[in-house]
Parts: C-alpha cells; structure tokens; sequence
C-alpha cells in the first residue's frame, strides 16, 4: 500500500478540458463510452511524460486517439492505471469500458440500490466509471447521455440541464444532459431507476425561478415534504446569511437506500442515504427530522463551499467539509434553538472527536499522509474543522467573517484551491495576521487550557494565568502554542456579570469579552474587580480545548444557575455530575459502597422543578455526561464501574425524584395530535427524558407508565423514547413491545434499523448474544450500510459496557464481522475498526485481547487497503 503524502504534491500532468460520456444502463453490464478532450498543463512540473490515467475494476473494450484506434504497443493497462507513454500535446482520448454495478457492493462508482443504479464518486469512485485523472484539481464540463430501458428506468439523471431526450428501438430511451459549470470527478453523478418526483419551486433573491424536485420511490412520496421545506429554508438562509444565490436552473435530490456517506453534493444532482430524506411522524423522531434539515443544509450549502471552490488536493478536504460543517451548524441554530444546538454540537465533537484526537488515528484537520482517503473523511476534518471555522469567526466578529467569505468566493470561485487561501481571504479581510492560527489546520491533538487566578484586594486586581499544552500526538512529539480566542465573563458571588476592563485599558466595561491566547502561558490582569470574581471560561465554547479550572462545588452551582452563556450553564452542570459519578468509579473500584450527596439531588432537584426554563434546555441540562466522555476523563477506563456508577446516579435520582419526575413528565404531556414543527420537541425530550429516569430503578408502575405510552403513542419520539427504557429493562413487556414494533413496522427500512438498535445498545447482559442471533435475522444484511451501522455499529460504538466485556467476546464479534465487511463494503469495514484503535487506554487484558482481534485483523489475506490502514496505525 502506497502512502499518499501532502508534500509530494505536483500539478496534474495533463488537464481535461471537457468529458463526453455515454452510459448504456444495465445493472449486470454497464458499456461506458467517455471522450475526453485533453492537453498538457502549461503549469506541470517540467515535461509532461506519459499519461497515467486512474482506472480501477474496469474492463477496457476499445481506446482510440484523435479518431484512430490505439496500437497495443502505445499503452498498457496496469492494475488501477491506463498508460500512454508518449501521447500528443493535445487530443482526444476515446475510452469503451464494461462495468457491473450489480456486482458492486463497495458502493463507490455506479452501483444497483433498490430500483435504481446510482453513483457515488467522492472521493475516488469516479476511476470506477471511466479510465480518467481522478483528482478534483481537474476540473471540466461533462455532457452526459444516459440510455435505459424506458419500463426499467424512466427517470434518467445527471448532472446540470437536461437538453435532449428521445426514444431508441427495443424500449430503450435516453436523455443528455449538460453541465455547464466545470467540476472536479468527485461531483459527478448518475441516477437512473423507477422513481417518483416531489416538484416544489423555489425564486431566488434575484428573481430566479429554480425548479426543485425530490426523487424517491413510489411508496416513500408521502414522506418527502420536510425534506423539500428544509431545502427551501437552506435556500433561503444562505441568500440572506452569505448573500449566496443558487446557480442551475434545477436542484435535485434522490434518496437511495444503499449509501456508504450521510448524502453527497454532487452538482445539481445531490444523492442522500434515505434516512436524511425521508421522514413522516409515526416513522421519525424529532431527532430524524432535525438531522434532515441539517444534512438538507449541509449538501446545499456545499454548491457554494465545495462545488463553485473545491479543494487542490484531498489533504484540504477540511476545506469545504469543516467550512460547511460550520455553515450547517449555523444553519440549524437559526432554524431551531441556538444554545441547545451548540450543547449537541459540542457533546459529540467532545465523545467522538476528542477520542480520535487522542489515539493512534489521531490527525491533524489537515492531514500529513494517508493510505486511503476515505478513512479521512473524520471527526477531526470535518467537526473539528468546523470549530477552526468557528474560532475564525469569532476572532473576526460576524462582520469581518462574512467580508472574509466575500472575499474568498470573490478570489476562488470557479478553482480548486488549499486551506491557505481561506484563510490568506479571512486574514485579508479581517487585516489581520492569522500564521499562527494555521497550526489548528497542522497540529493534531486536542489542546488543553489550565487556568489559574489571584485576587488581590488591596489593587482591587483579579489575575487569570492560562497555560495551554497539546498532548504528543503520531509524528508529532512536540505542539506549538495555538492562538485561540477564550470568551469569558467574571461573577461576583451574587451571579452579577462583573465589568471586564483589563490593565492599562480606559473605559471599557463589556460583561463578556474574548481573550486571545498566543502564548503557552499568558496572565489577564482585570482591574476594578471588587471581590474575588468566578471566572466563566469558554464561553459558547469558544475553541475546542479541554479546559481546566479548579472550581468548588458551590462555583460550579453559580454558574449553573446564573451564568448569561447557556453553554457554561450547561457545562458547570456536566462537569459537576462527571465529578460525582468518577467519584462513584473510585468507590466501586475500591469495593466501598455507592451514596449519592444530597446536595446533587437538591441541585437537580432545583433544575427539574424550575418552570421558567426552557424545555429543551432543560433536558440537555439534566443529561448526565456520557459513558464514553466519562471513560476519556480516566486514566485507564473500566467500562463496567463506568456504567454501575453511572445507573446508579440515574437510579437514586429517579427514587428520590420520582414525585419532580412525574410532575415534570405530566406538565409536559401533549396537548394535541403531534407535529414534528409544533416547537414542542423540547417537551417531548423532556418528557422521554423523565420516563427514562423513572424507569432507571425499575419499579413496576414506571414500566406500566412506558408500556402505555409506547402503545397509545401517535408519533415516532414518543414511542422510541418509551421503546428504549423498555429495551433496557429485564422485564416481561421488553420483549412485547419489542415484538409489537417490529410487526409494525416491518416493511419500513428506516424504521427497522432502529429495532436493530435499540437491542443492540440495551445494557442488559445479554446483549450480544441477542446481537449474535439478529446477525440472522431475515431483514439483516451485511451488504446494506445503514443495517450494519444500526446492529454492529451500534453495539460496538454506543454500547461500551458490553462490547467491552471481560470475557473478549464483543471484540471476536466486531473482528468477525469486519472480516465479513472486508470482501463486500472496504469504507464500512474500516469505520467499523475504530472501537478496536481505543485499546491502549483499557486495562492490560483487555488491551491484550483487543490487540489480538487487531492482529486476527491484519493477517487476514486480501484485507482492503481501507481496513488495513486503520488496523495497523491502531495496532
Ligand atoms: N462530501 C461527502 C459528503 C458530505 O460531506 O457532504
Ligand atoms: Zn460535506
């Protein structure tokens, strides 16, 4: 396996300036006619020698050059190359290949879902299709013809405007299309298959009539209409947000139901894994419904940050991923609750990012080297690459920020361009100098800020001493400072906002400001303080660090409960509830007995009976931090005190609560018949939320008050959030209700992937045997990625007490079935390796069989490229 290093790049040798294709569709033989017309790179390093074009599992037909059929001694087929050695400066390359999409389970190329062939090209699927330079700083303009049998496939996509269609002999039809912006391979895609339209409309700001249309099949029409809302919402936020207009005259999306991504940009014809489309209130929660509308967002919002600039080569990927993760992210706090999106946002950068970060996979946003670049598609590009966006954000003020994004769409529209540029447009705008600020996109591992303070009443002076480390992380054994921005604000012991006026400033008497962090040590001395303040740090978590302050838990209490920033209102509550439950670890682990402090259940309490909160942050606030979050607060993680210490916090409080629980749960019963857009979702969580707390201990009446709400329940949220403590709980109605939904809901794929789920991440001790059996379930397939992510993903992911079981057997599981995946889905296998990189930080037998299962792993003959670069940096 070759590594791929950033330094080693070169320009392309040549450059196609426009692609003809010409697909006719079958799903066991696809014939592909390509015509390219190509010339050497004016800008290439020296003299363009051969041509390598990329090609992979194709079977070339025939391969002409300016009209003339190429001689067998003028090019060689290698085993992922199609070589001309010594072709003209400029020419037209005409390619015949064969493809079976039938037998493409990899998912990457064009491939059979359901009723369809469809495509899936970013990163390097396109060298599936066509011998072609696959890399996305070749940009050209594609003409597409697409030919099918009409009764197969009447509906035939691609990308751009469709400007010819016409009937053929023997039932066949065809339609072109052409796509008049130049795009990277990447972008590419076909769509072909008996599908249905949802047609909407939407006028741009400058008058434009855009005609929007949703494909989906038949029986899935009537679950389109918030996905088609959604896109218009995106549509409309980014004219108003980034002045950003839509391009083409139509935007398309199509559900398929085999998707190895959430959903994918291509030009004009975006393709979504269903369940980020599909949606109706007796088959989505809220939380679905939510992630449409951010994913909607996310693909839309790339025409303008991906597709118009797209990146110079796949080490900038975080170019347009962490910029338009940032751009969703925003895109759903106008749409729904700010601070509880951060709260998420930052919960899952927190249990996921932050894991990777301190591991063998660790990276930087933008990486240095990599084996396979679907392996990067990571937590780090694309979440941490939003928080850098967000830093720049706040360092340049929501004015500097947009003249920034101004100037960059300005400067790059239409290339393919590096991270610098983005950042050489914001540093431009903002007159500022942002060098150092490039080591966020160089420097991996997650930076951590420990802060200290002095009070001297006599100068009326409050110091603040930050110190900022970075952890060694692969290759890279020493960090450099960041520069960061620390948002802040100072209480006085009352909870009032104190005037924040540093030394030698005049005036000046903001209740919140950022600092910026240069150096790995740095003192803030605020005058005029008149008593030894409480320091609130990192507001709205203004950079992804870990932060350490060594507050009581009477300063935790104060912020809690009067801090203006939701987030620190939220955080002093999450670091509180990890204290005590670590404290419990520490308990368990030295055999004493397990108590509750009072005073946590009367600070709960107080939050659970406080009626002027908002619902939905609420429930955030009275969520004790995950399993996961807490194990990367130990030095060596011991999944089962974690867990028994965690129930154990959630049982008293459902006892010694049950009256505030019940209280709360009643006054947030519906009132009505459900709409996912009522703004009552913080309600229903709420309300879920208490019944999971009374069912936490057990008792019988919590189990009837479940059983009845996820059998009179008329929506999705509420029968989930009645089904999953049910799914937990060692009693008689489990299996009932478990056996109801299914029969229910049988024939709704969405839907069934959560009854995998929801057994596959049950704490009860017998969880992987019953995972073992689903494995032969009818409607479990290895060939269907959302199938596996919903039984095997889900087990070894969002199940750490028992896939991490003493015996090793969750381990066996997950290596057997990552062998299985290796031969039929390489991008799912690998993401299925990553529980596996964690081994280090557990206990020395669980390490050992952990490293065994990575070294099953490895010695597997043909193991895909994808898999083996995870299992051997985790090894
Ligand atoms: N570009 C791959 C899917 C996404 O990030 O939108
Ligand atoms: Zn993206």
């Amino acid at each position: 396996h070759v590594e791929i290093r950033r330094e080693d790049y070169t320009p392309p040798d040549y450059l196609i300036e426009t692609v003809e294709l010409r697909f006719e569709l079958d799903a066991e033989t696809t014939l592909v006619s390509s015509r390219l017309a190509l010339h050497a790179n004016p800008d290439r390093v020296g003299r363009a020698p051969e041509l390598r074009l990329d090609g992979e599992e194709l079977k070339l037909i025939s391969l002409q050059l300016d009209g003339v059929e190429l001689a067998p001694e003028r090019y060689r087929v290698e085993e992922k190359h199609l070589v001309i050695p010594d072709p003209p400066e400029r020419f037209i390359l005409e390619a015949v290949t064969e493809i079976s999409p039938a037998r493409n389970t990899a998912l990457s190329g064009l491939y059979v879902s359901g009723p369809m062939l469809c495509t899936q090209c970013e990163a390097e699927g396109f060298r599936r299709i066509t011998y072609f330079l696959d890399r996305p700083d070749v940009m050209a303009v594609y003409r597409v013809t697409l030919v099918a049998p009409k009764s197969k496939a009447p509906v035939l996509l691609a990308n751009g405007n469709r400007i010819e269609t016409g009937e053929l002999p023997d039932g066949r039809h065809y339609a072109t299309w052409l796509d008049p912006f130049k795009k990277p391979s990447y972008l590419f895609a076909v769509v072909a298959g008996d599908l249905v339209a949802l047609n909407d409309r939407f006028t741009t700001m400058s008058g434009r009539k855009i005609n929007l249309e949703l494909y989906v099949e038949q029986k899935n029409l009537g679950k389109c209409d918030h996905a088609m809302a959604s896109l218009k919402r995106a549509m409309r936020w980014d004219e108003e947000k980034f002045g950003r207009e839509y391009d083409l005259d139509t935007y398309m999306i199509v559900a398929v139901d085999d998707f190895n991504m959430g959903a994918m940009e291509n030009k004009g014809l975006n393709v979504f894994n269903s369940r980020y489309v599909l949606a109706s209130p007796e088959t989505a929660t809220d939380d679905d419904y939510q992630a449409i509308e951010e994913v909607i967002g996310h693909e839309y919002f790339h025409n303008w940050t991906g597709n118009r600039i797209t990146c110079r080569d796949w080490f900038q990927l975080s170019l347009k991923e962490g910029l338009t993760i940032y751009r969703d992210q925003e895109f759903s706090a106008d749409m729904q609750s700010r601070p509880v999106k951060r709260i998420t946002d930052v919960r899952l950068l927190r249990s996921s990012q932050f894991a990777e970060d301190a591991g063998p996979l660790a990276h930087p946003v933008r990486p240095d080297a990599y084996l396979e670049i679907n392996n990067f598609y990571s937590m780090t590009v694309y979440h941490k690459g939003g928080e850098v966006i967000r830093m720049l954000a706040t360092l340049l003020g929501p004015d500097g920020f947009r003249k920034g994004m101004d100037l960059y769409f300005e400067r790059h529209d239409g290339q393919a361009v590096r991270v610098d540029e983005f950042v050489q447009a914001m540093a431009d705008a903002g007159g500022r100098d942002l060098g150092q600020f490039m080591r966020w996109y160089d420097q991996a591992g997650t930076p951590v800020l420990t802060v200290t303070d002095h009070y001297d009443a006599a100068t009326r002076s409050y110091q603040l001493i930050v110190e900022q480390s970075c952890p060694a992380t692969p290759n890279q054994p020493e960090k450099k400072p960041f520069h960061l921005p620390l948002a802040m604000g100072l209480l006085d012991r009352q909870g009032r906002e104190l005037p924040l006026r540093l030394s030698g400033e005049t005036g000046g008497d903001s209740r919140s400001r950022v600092l910026e962090l240069r150096e790995a040590q740095e003192t803030f001395t605020f005058t005029g303080v008149p008593e030894k303040p409480v320091p609130s740090l990192l507001r709205n978590y203004s950079a992804p660090v870990k932060l350490r302050y060594d507050y009581t838990e009477e300063e935790l209490v104060l912020l809690m409960t009067h801090d203006s920033d939701p987030f620190v209102r939220w955080e002093a509550g999450q670091v509180r509830a990890g204290q005590v439950i670590l404290d419990l670890v520490a308990d368990r682990q030295q055999g004493r007995g397990m108590a509750l402090e009072d005073s946590f259940v009367a600070a709960f309490r107080t939050l659970l009976t406080d009626a002027k909160q908002d619902r939905a942050f609420l429930a955030e606030a009275l969520t004790l931090p995950a399993e996961s979050y807490l194990a990367e607060q130990m030095e060596v993680i011991d999944p089962d005190a974690i867990f028994e210490a965690r129930e154990f916090v959630r049982a008293t409080l459902g006892t010694r609560l049950a009256a505030e629980f019940q209280q709360t749960r009643a006054a947030c019963a519906p009132s009505g018949p459900y709409r996912p857009d009522d703004g009552l979702s913080g309600c229903r969580r709420l309300r879920n939320l208490c019944l999971s707390y009374l069912m936490a201990p057990g008792s019988q009446p919590a189990i009837d008050a479940a059983f009845g709400q996820f059998r009179s329940a008329d929506n999705m949220t509420d029968s989930i959030g009645a089904l999953m403590p049910l799914a937990g709980c060692d009693c008689p109605e489990r299996g009932e209700a478990l056996r109801m939904f299914y029969e229910k809901w049988k024939g709704d794929r969405g839907v069934v992937d959560k009854w995998f789920t929801l057994q596959a991440t049950s704490r009860l001790p017998g969880t992987l045997s019953e995972v073992i059996a689903l494995l032969d379930h009818p409607d479990f397939e290895f060939t269907n990625p959302n199938r596996v992510r919903s039984l095997v993903g889900a087990f070894s992911q969002s199940n750490q007490v028992r896939f991490h079981d003493a015996s090793g057997a969750g381990y066996r599981f997950l290596a057997d079935q990552i062998l299985k995946l290796n031969t039929i889905n390489p991008q799912i296998a690998a993401r299925m390796v990553t529980p596996f990189s964690r081994w280090r930080r557990f206990d020395a037998k669980r390490q050992e069989m952990m490293k065994k299962e990575l070294e099953r792993i490895l010695a597997e003959p043909g193991l895909a490229k994808d898999v083996y670069e995870i299992a051997a940096k985790s090894v």
